[in-house]
């Protein structure tokens, strides 16, 4: 492992001279034009980020280091023959930029494994919140406890397979560029330190702090959230119409929810404007382990029904399904029916995406993100003279 962490060092170097030639040759070249709508949507389309493990693209998906998710599935290594992907394979994907052997991420694990006790502090401040704490608060809560010491992680690799692909997408969505703002390398484990060493920045939040921060961007129902929204809204469709629904009454559900002024959760996205291939993925897997599930079922007769009545809706951009239809009925089938705990899985997946993008950030000296913001009255007066 040693020898491999050597490698990534002399990378870092090779990549800090990529980036001091870019920014020296090429630092001037116009990447595209700023408009009003952009500023007033939340920065929609603004390519304003170095994000050097995934790159998010809006027919086809995300890529990992350049691999899309069934190239992933094919080359990485898996737990037994013809399994998914291990996450520990993926996060030396995402560090390295090369795909492991299976005696790497067997190494990784036992490395990351011998790192993994969690003081008993972090526990006990877990403890001190009322039981009805929302997961994600508690998830939160015991890793800004972790900040008072020196613990690396073996969460990150609890996450289930199937939600290993969740663990990166870009770094613009609101969990990662939060963590990001904050300038933090979630793995600061012994495991990263000499890679950190490289580049030592100033002002730095810590790992802790910062992907506390990452995790409550990820708890809002329009991003992570919407996992757990997802399923208790099916839920919600059989207590109300049975387990053997039609499409009419489907379709009515539907439109009650909209008219109700809500979003049909797992549905929509910011970028992508195609079937999310990570929901591809999922529903791949459940054809071929839990076809007669009856939730999938109500699934996949969603994904016929949701999609047309959104486009009919006028103004949703992209009405296919994201990650979020389909992850919890996935672990509602192999027995984890508590809802309120899958955004945990999701940000415990997120960890592999974001703590990798942010030693490459340290590695490679990013400057304190500081976007320009400006007020109402100055836009209006700006396009006035125009
Ligand atoms: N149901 C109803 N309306 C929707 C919709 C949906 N699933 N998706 C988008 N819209 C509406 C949206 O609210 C907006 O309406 P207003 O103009 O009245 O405000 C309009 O369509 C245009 O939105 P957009 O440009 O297509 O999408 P945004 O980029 O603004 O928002 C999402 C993207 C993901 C927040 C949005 O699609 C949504 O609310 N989806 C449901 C929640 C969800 O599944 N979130 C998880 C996303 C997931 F990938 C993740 O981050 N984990």
């Amino acid at each position: 492992l040693v020898i491999q962490l050597v490698f990534m060092t002399y990378s870092n170097i090779f990549l800090q001279d990529r980036l001091k030639k870019l920014k020296s040759e090429h630092g001037k070249v116009q990447l595209g034009n700023i408009s009003v709508d952009m500023v007033l949507g939340g920065m929609r389309g603004m390519t304003g980020m170095l994000w050097e493990t995934s790159l998010l693209d809006p027919e086809e998906g995300i890529r990992f280091r350049g691999l899309s998710i069934p190239e992933c599935q094919k080359v990485l290594p898996a737990a037994i023959k013809d399994g998914e992907p291990l996450p520990e394979g993926l996060l030396w994907l995402l560090l390295t930029g090369k795909v492991p052997t299976k005696e790497q991420v067997d190494a990784l694990s036992k490395e990351l494994l011998s790192r993994s006790k969690v003081p008993d502090h972090v526990y006990a401040a877990i403890d001190a919140l009322p039981s009805s704490a929302h997961p994600m608060t508690q998830f939160t809560t015991g890793v800004m406890a972790l900040q008072v010491s020196h613990f690396s992680s073996r969460l990150v690799l609890i996450a289930p397979l199937i939600l290993a692909s969740c663990s990166d997408h870009e770094g613009g969505n609101v969990s990662a560029h939060t963590g990001h703002l904050v300038i933090f390398i979630f793995l600061s484990c012994h495991l990263s330190l000499m890679i950190i060493q490289l580049q030592v920045g100033s002002a730095l939040s810590d790992p802790y702090l910062s992907f506390a921060a990452a995790l409550n961007g990820l708890a809002g129902p329009l991003h992570g959230l919407a996992n757990q929204e997802v399923l208790l809204w099916i839920k919600s469709v059989i207590e109300e119409t049975g387990s053997d629904i039609s499409t009419d009454q489907l379709k009515e559900y539907v439109w009650k929810t909209l008219k109700s002024g809500k979003v049909v959760p797992g549905y929509g996205h910011g970028v992508l404007r195609q079937t999310d291939p990570r929901y591809t993925c999922q529903r791949e897997f459940a054809l071929k382990h839990l076809p007669e599930d009856p939730l999938f079922k109500l699934v996949s007769k969603l994904y016929e029904v949701v999609p047309p009545i959104l486009t009919e809706l006028g103004k949703v951009k992209n009405p296919w399904p994201n990650v979020d239809a389909h992850s919890g009925v996935l672990l509602n089938h192999f027995g984890l029916s508590e809802a309120r705990y899958y955004t945990v899985l999701f940000g415990v997946s997120r960890g592999i995406g974001i703590g990798s993008q942010l030693i490459w950030d340290r590695a490679l000296g990013l400057p304190l993100e500081r976007p320009k913001s400006v007020t109402m009255e100055w836009l209006e007066n700006y396009c006035k003279n125009k």
